[in-house]
């Protein structure tokens, strides 16, 4: 339900979006916004219409929130390249990685970073500590919003976070998030973006004695780059075609109390995940 959900904003796109030009140089058809809502209650959502690779997926989550570091060799330690391009170099410099030119200039310190953006700000506003303290103590709280966008960190960050906020409620024991994307890669960011965020949400909800309920997503800015539309052809035909494939389910290890103690390595499993195959799309730097 999930591909329901992905495949009809990929095909409202590629049907009415407009052409427009972006800083990256090439160009995307783009619709202005768009929302969806997900029930975790009813499934685990991951896209079948292609393959996600949810050990990449998991792992970056697990940067942002549990490791709460904006490092990039953190994510290449552990086999995730999908950073690299935004590195900052020794120098302190952000580069081009086509012409080599120097596309922004930071101060050295940030050698390896993407800056002040993303786990960057977790730790510093201590977010990911205030939100897990008021699940569990404060059940009633409506005043849970974490923001990534922190208006002073703008400046020294080479990628501004995409997913900018979620807030979060608890409801009849079931804890529901409302998540916004200020801008939206739809063949390539969103599916990683979305089952990121509903393993968060259950990683959290596990620790905090909480069942997962129900995910929202707002999107300002939803795009196809001209280079991925082929590829989004493919996976609409393959929809049309064949349908999805039944939802597999997330195993969390039941014995983890701590959401800072979850290895994805032993405490996280994707079971049953039937798919259709990988699709390879550009990334726009
Ligand atoms: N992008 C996502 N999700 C992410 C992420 C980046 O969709 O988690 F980090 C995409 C959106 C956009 C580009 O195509 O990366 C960021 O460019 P800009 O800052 O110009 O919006």
């Amino acid at each position: 339900y999930f591909d329901d959900v992905y495949c009809g904003l990929c095909k409202d796109i590629l049907e009415n979006g407009v052409q427009v030009h972006n800083r990256t140089g090439i160009d995307t058809i783009k619709v202005p916004s768009a929302h969806f809502h997900l029930d975790l209650s009813e499934e685990f959502p991951i896209l079948t219409t292609k393959q996600l690779f949810i050990r990449q997926a998991v792992t970056e989550m697990l940067w942002i929130y549990q490791a709460q570091s904006n490092d990039v060799r953190w994510l290449q330690e552990r086999n995730v390249h999908i950073w690299d391009k935004w590195e900052i170099n020794e120098d302190g410099d952000w580069i081009d990685e086509n012409t080599g030119k120097v596309l922004k200039h930071f101060d050295p310190s940030f050698a390896h970073t993407i800056g002040t953006a993303y786990g960057f700000i977790v730790k510093k506003y201590d977010l990911m500590n205030k939100l897990l303290n008021s699940l569990k103590n404060d059940k009633e709280d409506r005043r849970r919003v974490i923001s990534l966008w922190q208006d002073s960190e703008l400046d020294t960050a080479v990628l501004p976070s995409c997913v900018w906020s979620s807030e979060w409620d608890v409801t009849d024991g079931k804890l529901n998030i409302w998540v916004h994307q200020r801008s939206c890669d739809v063949p390539l960011g969103l599916p990683f973006n979305v089952t990121q965020y509903a393993v968060l949400l259950m990683m959290v909800a596990k620790v905090t004695g909480l069942d997962p309920g129900t995910i929202d997503w707002s999107i300002k800015d939803a795009h196809i780059y001209v280079n991925q539309i082929e590829g989004i052809k493919e996976q609409l035909n393959r929809y049309e075609t064949k349908g999805s494939l039944p939802a597999p389910t997330l195993w969390l290890n039941p014995d983890i109390q701590d959401f800072y103690a979850f290895d994805p390595k032993k405490d996280v499993k994707l079971i049953g995940y039937e798919h259709m195959g990988k699709i390879s799309f550009p990334l726009a730097q």
